[in-house]
């Protein structure tokens, strides 16, 4: 099994080479790929150096297995041919083919099958806060068909990748050094003390990008009619997600179903003791596998609705663990 990450020095990518050291996925070879900045640096994987590729078009993938790509769009859709033509598999962490018919959209606790019919060779990951909300309202899907969201999403800098973590904590230096931020390149405001209703471009209905994500990418990985209306908003925390979800299901159900359909639920961690000051935090769900979730009480605003409030570390859930989890299951399943 030959394995590639391309983006290899990226925030994905580096904690992509966690992730596979950690879970001892089962490669025999490792190849890195970067953009011109990148290539030649060197990062160790189980006490081997490994030294970035210069990605390029050729015939580098030709031995190789699965392809964790995490360049963003466009180098993905430039890549894809180079990647996929000799039969690798690319695991694609960008948005670029997520709602193509032809290109299965996968969270592996719900509808891991999909991945087994990919004719393009490409399996997309979702969007951090799609995957992040859909691992705890899919099992809530199960008591009672859920109709429709309402969500707002308070997304940590590490959203915005690595660069985007060092600007908050330069911004933050700078406010108590000099009262002021000089530093502003990866967000469209400062950071630092401050919260942004806004991540992505605007579309043309006045939601952004981001937030179409939320109710496209619901629909394909669900199956599901579900109508998700989000608002998403950048915060200053450095690293994990949080979001707060009002539901509405088809038929009522009770705190109660949801909490033992929660405790049972894959990749999801129930935290909900509020009178104790119990529940899920960022700062607490960073670096962690699983989602985390509590606040759950019935909505006052909605005979058949219900609210809860999760958080979840979004480089790995929202990111490279789910892409494992991908690559995890093709190998069960005989790649
Ligand atoms: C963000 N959704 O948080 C992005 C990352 N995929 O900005």
């Amino acid at each position: 099994m030959r394995v590639a990450i391309v983006g290899a020095s990226g925030a994905v990518g580096q904690e992509l080479l966690r992730i596979l050291a950690e879970r001892n996925f089962p490669l025999d070879d490792l190849v890195l790929f970067g953009s011109e900045r990148s290539a030649g640096k060197k990062y160790s994987f189980k006490d081997k150096q490994y030294e970035v590729k210069l990605l390029q078009h050729n015939d580098d993938f030709k031995d190789v297995d699965i392809a964790f790509t995490s360049a963003g769009a466009s180098t993905s859709k430039e890549f894809l041919e180079t990647i996929t033509k000799h039969g690798t598999v690319m695991i694609d962490n960008s948005s670029a083919f997520r709602m193509d018919d032809d290109v299965p959209l996968v969270v592996p606790e719900i509808n891991a099958e999909d991945a087994l019919t990919r004719p393009r060779g490409v399996i997309a990951n979702p969007n951090c806060t799609t995957i992040m909300m859909v691992v705890v309202l899919n099992p809530i899907n199960k008591l009672s068909p859920i109709k429709k969201v309402h969500v707002s999403s308070y997304q940590s800098a590490s959203g915005a990748g690595a660069a985007a973590m060092q600007e908050l904590q330069q911004q933050y230096k700078e406010m108590l050094e000099d009262g002021k931020v000089s530093t502003i390149n990866k967000f469209p405001h400062q950071l630092a003390y401050n919260v942004i209703p806004q991540i992505d471009k605007m579309t043309e209905n006045d939601y952004t990008k981001e937030e179409m994500k939320m109710y496209d990418e619901t629909r394909k990985i669900m199956h599901s009619d579900i109508r998700t209306s989000a608002t998403c908003v950048r915060v200053s925390s450095l690293r994990s997600h949080s979001e707060s979800v009002w539901f509405e299901t088809e038929q009522p159900i009770s705190v109660n179903q949801i909490r033992e359909a929660l405790k049972k639920a894959p990749g999801v961690t129930l935290v909900d003791d509020p009178q104790n000051y119990v529940y899920p935090m960022p700062l607490e769900s960073a670096g962690k596998d699983d989602i985390y979730v509590g606040r759950i009480r019935k909505d006052l605003a909605s005979d058949n609705g219900n609210t809860l409030w999760l958080t979840g570390d979004q480089i790995r859930k929202g990111a490279a663990l789910n892409a494992v989890q991908i690559g995890e299951y093709l190998i069960q399943n005989g790649i």
